[in-house]
């Protein structure tokens, strides 16, 4: 398959999973935690991840599948697909607008969709990064040359002691960079960074279904991103940035 068929079947498990996942939004209660007391997961969580495995067993069916909420499964086609059917799921267990669908055909294509904004993100690895069909270059504000022009976002893990951690490295950010943000939803956090809304992520002891398709969206926006190697407690992470002021962050969080 062609980038552009792999982004279009990334569209439709992407608008299938987050039209379903809207109907639900406000009403959704926990179903189960997972690795903590914090670490949630709902019916609608595995509703979007059920409806996008069957559309990629229809449309892709030898390519591998990796998802937050379902089993691996292998394929033949040496492509693997990474899911994230509900990215954001605190959030959106409360009702906060913060969370979306994302979903990437491993380094070829790669979608990130904002049900509540009706935004999608999207981009091939020879294409544009684009907002709703329009390259995000034409739309997205100059870039900050200056750590300390630059709005942060970054995110925390659910385990107490990581978080001990991780406000050290945040607490080294906060006076160098213009603000920092915490949205609580990974995909988001880069797609925004894409667009200019946000002009910088870095987090660690991410997963790789919260990355996958926000890292591609931001290569092809022109960003410097790059994954950080776990450092004693804290696991791997990722670095999103203007180029002028990668090196300054990962100096900061390294
Ligand atoms: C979330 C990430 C977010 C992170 C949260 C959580 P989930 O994913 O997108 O960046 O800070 O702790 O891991 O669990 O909502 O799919």
């Amino acid at each position: 398959m062609s980038h552009d068929e792999l982004l279009d079947v990334a569209t439709e498990a992407a608008r299938t999973a987050g039209a379903l996942l809207l109907e639900r939004f406000g009403t959704e209660r926990v179903l189960a935690t997972k690795s903590t007391p914090t670490d949630v997961v709902s019916e609608a969580d595995l509703a979007a991840e059920r409806a996008i495995r069957g559309i990629l067993a229809r449309r892709a069916p030898d390519d591998a599948v990796m998802g937050e909420e379902g089993e691996d499964v292998a394929g033949t086609s040496g492509r693997r697909w990474v899911v994230d059917p509900l990215d954001g799921t605190v959030n959106f267990l409360y009702g906060l607008p913060l969370w979306a669908v994302s979903i990437a055909c491993e380094g070829l294509a790669a979608v990130v969709y904002d049900p509540v904004r009706d935004e999608l993100f999207a981009a091939t690895a020879d294409g544009p990064a684009t907002l709703n069909g329009t390259a995000l270059e034409a739309i997205r504000p100059p870039a900050p040359t200056e750590l300390s022009q630059a709005l942060v976002a970054t995110g925390f893990g659910y385990d107490p002691a990581r978080r001990v951690l991780q406000a050290e490295v945040v607490s080294r950010v906060l006076p160098q960079a213009r603000d920092i943000r915490r949205g609580g939803a990974a995909a988001l956090d880069l797609a925004w960074v894409a667009a200019g809304r946000l002009d910088a992520y870095y987090e660690r002891g991410i997963n790789p279904w919260d990355v996958a398709a926000g890292e591609l969206i931001c290569a092809r926006a022109g960003l410097t991103v790059e994954r950080l190697d776990p450092v004693g407690e804290l696991p791997w992470g990722v670095l999103a940035a203007p180029p002028a002021v990668a090196g300054a962050l990962r100096e900061l969080v390294r």
